[in-house]
This record gives C-alpha cells, sequence and structure tokens, in this order.
C-alpha cells in the first residue's frame, strides 16, 4: 500500500507543477476523447508517457499523484501547427517570443507547436534559419516545438539541401510564399514541389496572387485610402483563391506533390481545394480561428488596425462555409497563424497607412477554448472531430503520430483536461501572452481548460502558468507519408 495523494477539480497543490514530471500520475475517471470515440477511463502516466489506459486502473502498488477528473474531458493536448514567434516580419518583431508564446500556449490547452520560421538573409542555406530559431527556442520553450523550412529562393543548392533537412534535421514540412519579399515565381514553385516530394517533405503554402494585391494597393493609397477596411480591399478573397487554385495545378504537375493550404480564408478557395481531394489529390487545408468566427466589419471599428493580418478578415458570409468545410471534413486542421504586435505602439505604426501596419494577431490560447465552445458546445462538430482537427490531423500531417496527436499507450503525456461547464468570457486580462489585447475580446466561451501538461508535467493548471521555460523539447519529425 502507499500513500496516495487525490487531487479534487481545483488541483490547488499541484500548482507547482513540476512534479508530475517525475512522479507517476493517475488521471482517473475523465471523459477520455480521441480522434475515434469518447470512454469514460482512467489513465496511468509514468516517466511522462502514457503507461495505461483502461476503464479503471489499480494503483495500489504504485506510487503516484491522483488527479480526479470526473466529469471534466480529458484530450490529448493541442498541436498548433502555424505559430510565428520572435519573428521579424520588417516593419517590427512580433511581440511573442518562445517563452511567452509557448507560456500562452500552454495556457490554452496546447502542448506543441510548429512554428513558420521568418526569413533570414538573402541567399541563406535552407540550415541558416534553422540554427537562428534553435536558438530563439531552446532555453524558452515551455512546450514541444517544431519549425517549418523557409524556402526563400531556389537552386541547386538549395534542392540539395532538402534531404539533409528532413533526414538529418527532423524539418518534414516547408513553406514557400507566393507574396511578400521572397516570393517565389512558378518555375521555382514546381523545382520546389517536385524535389520536397521526392525527399519525404511536404509542401506547405501562403497562398495570395502578388500582382493584383500591389496593383489594388498602389491603387488605394493613391486614392488617399490608407484606413485598415482597404486593407482588406487590396486583397480580396479572389487573390487568395486564384493561388490556391494554382498551386494545386502546380503540385499535381510537380508529379502529384501532397500540398498543405496554410489559413484559408473562403469559401471560394474551399470549393477548389475540395474539388482536388475528389480527384484523390493529395491536398490538405487549414484554417484558423480568426476567419471563422470573425469578418471584415471589424475593418470599420476604431481599432481595426488589430485586425490586420494576411489574408484579412472576408466578409460575413464566408465563415459559414469554413465551417461547413470543419463540418463534411474538407477541412483538416485548425491552427492559429499566432503571429502578435502591441496595438498601443507596433499596431500603430500602421494608423496613418495600413500597408505600414505589422500583418498578425495572437491566438494560440484562444484556439481550443473557442473552438471547443463554437464547435463542439454550439453542436457543429463532435469530440473526436475536435481532437481530429486540433491534434490528430496536425500530428499526421506533421510526422509526430502517435508520439503525440494520440493517446496510445507509449505516446507522450501531452493531455489537456476541459470542464465543458465552465463558462468564461475572453478577455485580454485572462491570457498569457505578451500583447496587448486579444481579437476575440468579449466573446463568451463555454467549456475551458482546466489542466495542461506536457510529457506528464503539469505546465498550466486552472488559469495560471505552472511549466517552465526551456522545458519544451525539440520535436525531429518524421518524413511525410500521407
Ligand atoms: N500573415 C502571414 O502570412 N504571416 C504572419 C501574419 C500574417 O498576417
Ligand atoms: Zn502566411
Ligand atoms: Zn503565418
Amino acid at each position: 500500500m502507499n500513500n496516495n495523494t487525490t487531487y479534487q477539480t481545483d488541483y490547488s497543490e499541484l500548482l507547482a507543477g513540476q512534479e508530475g514530471s517525475a512522479q507517476a500520475l493517475l488521471i482517473r475517471h475523465g471523459q477520455v476523447g480521441d480522434h475515434q470515440s469518447v470512454r469514460t477511463a482512467d489513465i496511468l502516466i509514468q516517466n511522462g508517457k502514457i503507461a495505461q489506459v483502461a476503464a479503471q486502473i489499480s494503483v495500489q502498488d504504485i506510487d503516484c499523484v491522483v488527479i480526479d477528473a470526473t466529469d471534466k474531458l480529458v484530450l490529448p493536448g493541442g498541436i498548433d501547427v502555424h505559430t510565428h514567434f520572435n519573428i521579424d516580419v520588417g516593419l517590427a518583431r512580433s511581440c511573442d517570443d518562445f517563452y511567452t508564446g509557448t507560456r500562452a500556449a500552454a495556457c490554452g490547452g496546447t502542448t506543441s507547436i510548429i512554428d513558420h520560421m521568418g526569413f533570414g538573409p538573402a541567399g541563406c542555406s535552407l540550415f541558416h534559419q534553422l540554427e537562428v530559431y534553435k536558438g530563439y527556442a531552446q532555453d524558452k520553450a515551455a512546450i514541444d516545438y517544431s519549425f517549418h523550412g523557409v524556402i526563400q529562393h531556389i537552386d541547386d543548392e538549395i534542392l540539395s539541401q532538402m534531404q539533409a533537412m528532413v533526414s538529418d534535421q527532423g524539418i518534414a514540412s516547408f513553406k514557400l510564399y507566393l507574396t511578400y519579399q521572397h516570393k517565389l515565381d512558378d518555375d521555382a514553385v514546381y523545382k520546389a514541389l517536385s524535389q520536397l516530394k521526392k525527399v519525404g517533405a511536404l509542401t506547405t503554402v501562403h497562398p495570395e496572387n502578388d500582382a493584383t494585391i500591389t496593383i489594388k494597393r498602389a491603387q488605394l493609397l493613391s486614392e488617399g485610402k490608407t484606413e485598415p477596411k482597404y486593407h482588406a480591399q487590396s486583397r480580396p478573397l479572389e487573390c487568395e483563391a486564384e493561388a490556391v487554385a494554382r498551386m494545386i495545378n502546380l503540385a499535381k504537375l510537380a508529379d502529384d506533390a501532397p500540398l498543405y493550404i496554410v489559413h484559408l480564408s473562403n469559401g471560394l478557395g474551399l470549393d477548389y481545394a475540395r474539388m482536388a481531394r475528389a480527384n484523390q489529390q493529395a491536398v490538405w487545408v487549414e484554417t484558423c480561428l480568426q476567419y471563422l468566427l470573425l469578418d471584415d466589419n471589424y475593418y470599420d471599428r476604431e481599432d481595426g488596425l488589430k485586425f490586420i493580418l494576411s489574408p484579412p478578415l472576408r466578409p460575413e458570409a464566408e465563415k459559414e462555409k469554413l465551417w461547413q468545410g470543419l463540418i463534411d471534413g474538407s477541412i483538416d486542421t485548425v491552427a492559429t497563424d499566432h503571429c502578435a504586435f502591441t496595438y498601443a505602439e507596433q499596431k500603430q505604426l500602421g494608423a496613418d497607412n495600413f500597408a505600414q501596419c505589422p500583418n498578425g494577431l495572437p491566438g494560440v490560447e484562444t484556439r481550443m477554448p473557442l473552438l471547443f465552445s463554437e464547435g463542439v458546445m454550439k453542436g457543429r462538430i463532435d469530440i473526436p472531430r475536435f481532437v481530429e482537427l486540433t491534434s490528430y490531423q496536425p500530428a499526421k500531417l506533421f510526422g509526430l503520430y502517435p508520439k503525440k496527436g494520440s493517446l496510445e499507450v507509449g505516446a507522450d503525456a501531452d493531455l489537456v483536461l476541459f470542464d465543458s461547464n465552465e463558462k468564461q468570457t475572453i478577455t485580454h486580462d485572462l491570457l498569457h501572452d505578451n500583447s496587448d489585447y486579444t481579437p476575440f475580446e468579449g466573446i463568451s466561451c463555454t467549456g475551458w481548460p482546466v489542466m495542461t501538461l506536457c510529457r506528464g508535467a503539469v505546465v498550466a493548471c486552472n488559469g495560471k502558468f505552472t511549466g517552465q521555460a526551456g522545458f519544451g523539447r525539440f520535436m525531429h519529425r518524421k518524413p511525410f507519408s500521407a
């Protein structure tokens, strides 16, 4: 027999946090959900891994901490595959680094992130930014992390570096841009897609038609149209949908290379992706909460600068089309594109000209609660689908499964406990990022994450961060396989 301590729902004595990583933990009587089902079960965690999942686990002979999860959902920790921590976008450096960003992530039920690295010096190798970003994250990240490679140009050297990035460095996905400073032309896109397929990597793309954006932006600014709403008018949804269609066709031409569309914001682009999938093409789609919940009316507000990001917020009707994509399975993941700038200072760079406003919004902490509340609690999606969108598919597509995104024995004990009865109204004071606002201010949520465990360590509990800078580990990812 032993003296196991059971912590009830306020878990207050666990707030010191780190005992969970060293000691065995039993999470008892939770509603345990994965991408397939939900059932009442116990989960035993030993050495940071899931040791057993069963209807009832006896710990008579095991010295462990017991967490009573009666009436709580116990789900795989969230995986946010689209963040930008500590990114220099030219106009400004985002205000969340790998500490404040992952702290916020942990408090929102997310246990791993994959960050899209920013551009390095012109002509740099693929390894350059990886080294820079490993330095950014190493002593700061409080949860596990990886990076998407960034492709700034294509030549024989870059093409030849791709294999080592995947096999030696564990970077199994790359991003290319069709707009911004290092936009690629069709020749480069085709070569990148072909080679990335050969080396076992997934190509992800920021799809927007650069030429039409450039023309429209210049036209609007020449007419003195500088307010935030003109940011959206400078890059209408057809700019994005055209580039989605182009990428899909280029991927098909490049020997059917696998393609992942990031931050899809509109129904037309989604229809192109649906068509490709109906044709058995390997195309996956990500969207973000801002496109599901916000719309271009926000640009008319006095604080419209807060909502400047690219692609921009869309006309209201697009939101429902994206929800339909979550419901019918044509959208695969929900991420955030967390790229935070302060409103009081950094966003004000665009006060006289939308084109000078650093693009991006915070969102890493609100992703799980908002999708849970708006999706599950409003009856649009069920719990397995929630897990699929936030954890299982991200892990599958980006080479982390089954270590992450699953509750299988042997998986990392990355878990989030949700209280589906807890009501919270989102306000920035609740959150743990380094920005000074949330775009979701005032939205009421039913259901809230009450505890987050990363490899068995309690990294957040009842709205408090209980983790540690530097606890997060770099995740060496497996090559892409469909
Ligand atoms: N758009 C991007 O493509 N990246 C960062 C933020 C944004 O708004
Ligand atoms: Zn992007
Ligand atoms: Zn992004």
